[in-house]
């Protein structure tokens, strides 16, 4: 596809549902007792393939566009799948399920696309070992000898909401109390949608204590827009002279909202409007005017709240004025792909000057660039990025497939261009 460039960017839009909380409310939903209705929900492939494991299970879901309802089966109400549960591209769909189906009283099979194969499932595992799970393999596909589990305390080598997430929803199925230590704050969306829905949960700090709970009452969920979606318009209207985007109901979960920190300490004019609160969740508008940005150094505990945004911010380091230093960002390198080595590799192609660290990126901004034809490793990530990246270079780009945005984004490209007429 050839990356068509827009002049300026200007406008209101809202993005489509956080993927976190849709994935967590069909998850949670298909484990209450009662029906859950679901609006704003994200129809992106990674959370359909959420929805068809669960359907596989017996779970009752409709979808009808962003609104969906879940009849849960209730905590002990899943059903054996008759075949492998298939998890498309989706880390997250992969790894919570760790932590549900351990616990089931049956055995389950689960694989993905050739991304998902190469993702570590270790992490995941040997801590639902601990428990007592018993997970055949460190990599997909999986096999699930569901079993009886048992509390432990665990303290977090990594901060990943999905490992912690399925150490969580283990725990719920545990004997005893399981407690979870981080050393930084990963996104909190479990934590809070079990709270609402009566588990024996509480959160002091860092510190996360779950006790067996034997049932979850449903509640309905209005899903935020997703800021990981929101990102690329807030590095857009930044870098693009003469642009002004309001983007609309957007989740700003302090755990989520390190762009916002980043962008506005570079220099950027980006401001929350109509703040409030949604089902537990922090909401608001965002408006975003043109700017003019300087390097700067991401890294230490901010990562957790910016770690899908990383590959867009260093588009917005390309454009800023001085260095941009990425540290601390090992865990970009088990995403969809390598986004650590797939950013610096295409970046390189247009003429950025950038070096690849181990644990990050070092970017020289401000200079000019020029077109290229870019990969996107079939990343969604990088698809949406090297779009942004490319309307200010020197020339024509092309990506190699623009189409795997649909997993996080479907009408990305469609919200893009509206912004320019
Ligand atoms: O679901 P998946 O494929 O892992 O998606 C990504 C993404 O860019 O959309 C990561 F590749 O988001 C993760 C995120 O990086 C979603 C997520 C969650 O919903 O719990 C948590 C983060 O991953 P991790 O490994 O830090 O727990």
């Amino acid at each position: 596809m050839i990356i068509d460039k827009i002049s300026r960017a200007r406008g209101a839009l809202t993005v489509p549902g956080d993927k976190s909380i849709s994935h967590r409310a069909v998850m949670l939903g298909s484990l209450a007792d009662g029906v859950t209705e679901i609006t704003g929900f994200l129809p992106g492939a990674d959370c359909l393939s959420t929805i068809d494991c669960f359907r596989a299970m017996g779970v009752d879901i409709d979808v009808n566009g962003d609104n969906v309802t879940v009849r849960g089966n209730g905590m002990r109400g899943l059903k054996k799948p008759a075949k492998t549960l298939y998890t498309g591209n989706s880390g997250t769909t992969t790894r919570l399920l760790c932590g549900i189906l351990s616990a089931q009283p049956f055995d389950t099979e689960i694989t993905g696309d050739a991304s998902i194969c190469k993702r570590p499932m270790g992490r995941v595992t040997k801590p639902l070992a601990l428990m007592g799970a018993d997970i055949e393999n460190e990599y997909c596909p999986l096999i699930i000898h569901g079993t009886r589990l048992c509390g432990i305390e665990y303290d977090m080598p990594v901060a990943s909401a999905q490992v912690k997430t399925a150490i969580i929803l283990a725990g719920l199925y545990a004997d005893g109390k399981t407690v979870i230590r981080e050393k930084e704050k990963s996104r909190d969306h479990t934590e809070l949608m079990l709270g609402a829905m009566g588990a024996d949960i509480t959160v002091d700090g860092l510190n996360i204590t779950v006790g067996k709970t034997d049932r979850l009452s449903a509640v309905n969920v209005a899903v935020p827009g997703d800021i990981s979606s929101a990102a690329f318009y807030m590095v857009l209207g930044s870098i693009m002279p003469n642009s002004e985007i309001t983007i609309k109901n957007v989740g700003v979960n302090p755990t989520r909202t390190g762009i916002i920190d980043v962008l506005n300490d570079m220099g950027a004019d980006i401001a929350l409007h109509n703040a409030r609160e949604s089902a537990g969740e922090s909401v608001a508008d965002i408006k975003v005017r043109s700017s003019h940005l300087s390097g700067t150094v991401i890294g230490g505990n901010i990562i957790p709240r910016l770690i899908d945004e990383l590959p867009v911010l260093a588009v917005a380091a390309v454009y800023a004025e001085g260095t941009t230093v990425i540290k601390d960002a090992r865990e970009l390198k088990v995403k969809e792909t390598n986004r650590i080595r797939a950013v610096v590799d295409e970046f390189k192609k247009c003429g950025v000057d950038i070096t690849e660290t181990d644990d990050g990126m070092i970017i020289n901004g401000g200079k000019p660039i020029h077109g290229a034809d870019f990969k996107t490793y079939g990343d969604h990530r990088m698809a949406m990025s090297l779009t942004v990246l490319a309307q200010l270079a020197d020339g024509v780009s092309t990506l190699d497939d623009a189409d795997c945005a649909r997993v996080s984004y479907p009408g990305f490209f469609d919200d893009f261009y509206k912004l320019g007429k």
